[in-house]
């Protein structure tokens, strides 16, 4: 039967000179006098085919129509597989075959954008480097996204949402479906997308928060989500989407909050492990490095863990901040001090990933609980990735009236979260949660430039569309 995987040819007892069907499309083609060498493409595999009219009763109107077949068309091949005798250094699949039957079967009947050869070329930080611009990659994503880097970058980004559900499974967590059309935003109005649902106001989530810390509320004990949430932010950065996925969890806990920040610890530890070490995955970053060449990701057994206040004490002994001590709790840690502390704990300890924990509570959203010998600090968290933040999340206010206090205290409505606030009124069990941005996570793990990269279709603030 015909073969679109190329890899299965890897695995062929050559000396039977085996003579296969494959599919695949032409990404290069050269015509030179009665022979076509045609290299074809599947996935992430390229596989030389030489057609010689002598195999095909001497027909030359194969080349002539060879000579004109559009670049990305799809054929199907029938020949006998050999070992060529010098390597062919154009291809990664180290087979060729010799071509008996051509047939196409679908023509790319449009001018491409660009040439797959120059989507597939390797960027650098040198000027020249980039053949094909973001733009014009983005506007045609769908040939941006057979590039063999491309390809590469989503395979592990629904590896490591499987291997974020297989750790979770593993310990008894339900998946869970919250909604996306709310009546009220989750995490306070400024940056919620309102729209018109009937005769009435609906916003788009923001994150599952309310609808998970529920969730606990109705006893499910521990829950994830993986979903796309959205962001009205207007920041035209490299970093932030109007819509990505959100691996989301909300968990209780028995005694303290820690016990979660050390799971949640645990389970990164667990994807970095299997993203890095595991054949398969190994083999994905390699193609995504010879395109978007990047330091490895390195991290350590025993992740450092900081306070706030000593993360900020941090940057200050090293010159980098000039604060004084005493308004650490009025200061709000801007995207490039935090890179500054990312270079200094890559210094003293040699990782690229490590968590801060008690951020001032002024900084933190309504529903975080606050440390009840100082109220100033709260119960809260964020992971750090090459100075970059990829988690988010805090201990809950679970205790109904200091929930409804601080509801007020932030000027947010009661009335209108009252949904939520009575699921606390018929008791709620101690927990905390954290939201995750998974095309950060991949992101900052390959350490490429740009959050556009690691979103299948990116919504930003000025792109809606493919
Ligand atoms: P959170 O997840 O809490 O929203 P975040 O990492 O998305 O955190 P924000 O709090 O949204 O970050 O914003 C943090 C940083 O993002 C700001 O300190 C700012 O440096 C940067 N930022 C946001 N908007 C812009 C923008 N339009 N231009 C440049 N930088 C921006
Ligand atoms: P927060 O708003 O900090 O927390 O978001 C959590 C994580 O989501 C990612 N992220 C983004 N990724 C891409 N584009 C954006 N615009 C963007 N904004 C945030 C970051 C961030 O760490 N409800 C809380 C979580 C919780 O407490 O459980 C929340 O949504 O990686």
């Amino acid at each position: 039967g015909i073969t679109t995987c190329f890899k299965d040819t890897l695995s062929y007892n050559i000396k039977e000179q085996k003579n296969i069907w494959v599919r695949g499309r032409i990404h290069d083609i050269r015509c030179k006098g009665s022979l076509a060498f045609i290299v074809l493409r599947y996935k992430i595999y390229t596989l030389q085919c030489i057609l010689d009219i002598k195999n095909i009763n001497n027909d030359k109107n194969m080349i002539k129509w060879l000579n004109h077949i559009t670049l990305e068309s799809i054929v199907d091949i029938y020949g006998k597989l050999i070992k060529p005798s010098i390597p062919i250094e154009s291809t990664n699949i180290k087979y060729e075959i010799h071509v008996n039957k051509l047939f196409c079967i679908s023509k790319t009947s449009k001018d491409l954008p660009f040439l797959l050869k120059d989507a597939n070329m390797k960027e650098t930080s040198q000027e020249g480097s980039i053949k094909v611009n973001q733009d014009n990659r983005l506007n045609n994503r769908c040939i941006d996204l057979r590039t063999h880097a491309n390809y590469s970058i989503f395979v592990l980004q629904s590896e490591i949402c499987n291997i974020f559900r297989e750790y979770l499974n593993k310990y008894n967590f339900i998946e869970i479906h919250t909604p996306k059309l709310l009546g009220e935003s989750s995490e306070g109005g400024a940056t919620a997308f309102k729209l018109n649902y009937f005769d009435k106001n609906g916003y788009l989530a923001q994150s599952p928060q309310l609808y998970k810390q529920m969730c606990i509320n109705a006893g499910f004990d521990r829950v994830y989500e993986v979903a796309p949430v959205f962001r009205a932010e207007n920041s035209n950065t490299y970093r932030h989407l109007c819509e990505y996925v959100s691996l989301d969890i909300e968990m209780t806990y028995k005694y303290d909050y820690m016990e979660n920040v050390y799971f949640y610890d645990s389970m990164f530890q667990y994807i970095f492990t299997q993203l890095s070490t595991l054949q398969k995955n190994k083999m994905l970053i390699n193609i995504i490095k010879e395109q978007y060449p990047s330091d490895d990701f390195v991290w350590i057994e025993k992740t450092p863990i900081f306070t706030y206040e000593e993360a900020i004490k941090m940057l200050i002994k090293n010159n980098k901040l000039n604060l004084d001590e005493k308004d650490i709790f009025t200061y709000d840690m801007s995207t490039d001090m935090e890179k500054e502390l990312g270079k200094i704990v890559k210094n003293l300890y040699k990782t690229d990933y490590y968590i801060i924990i008690n951020f001032p509570s002024s900084l933190r959203p309504f529903y975080t609980m606050y440390d009840e010998k100082n109220k100033k600090i709260s119960h809260s968290y964020d992971f750090f990735m090459r100075g970059e933040e990829i988690l988010s999340g805090a201990q809950r206010i679970s205790d109904v009236n200091i929930l409804i206090d601080n509801i007020k205290r932030f000027n947010l409505d009661v009335n209108k979260l009252n949904f939520y606030i009575d699921s606390f009124a018929y008791s709620s069990f101690p927990h905390s949660g954290c939201g995750i941005g998974l095309e950060r996570v991949l992101m900052l793990f390959l350490g490429l430039n740009n959050i556009r990269k690691t979103s299948l279709f990116p919504r930003d603030p000025k792109r809606l569309t493919p």
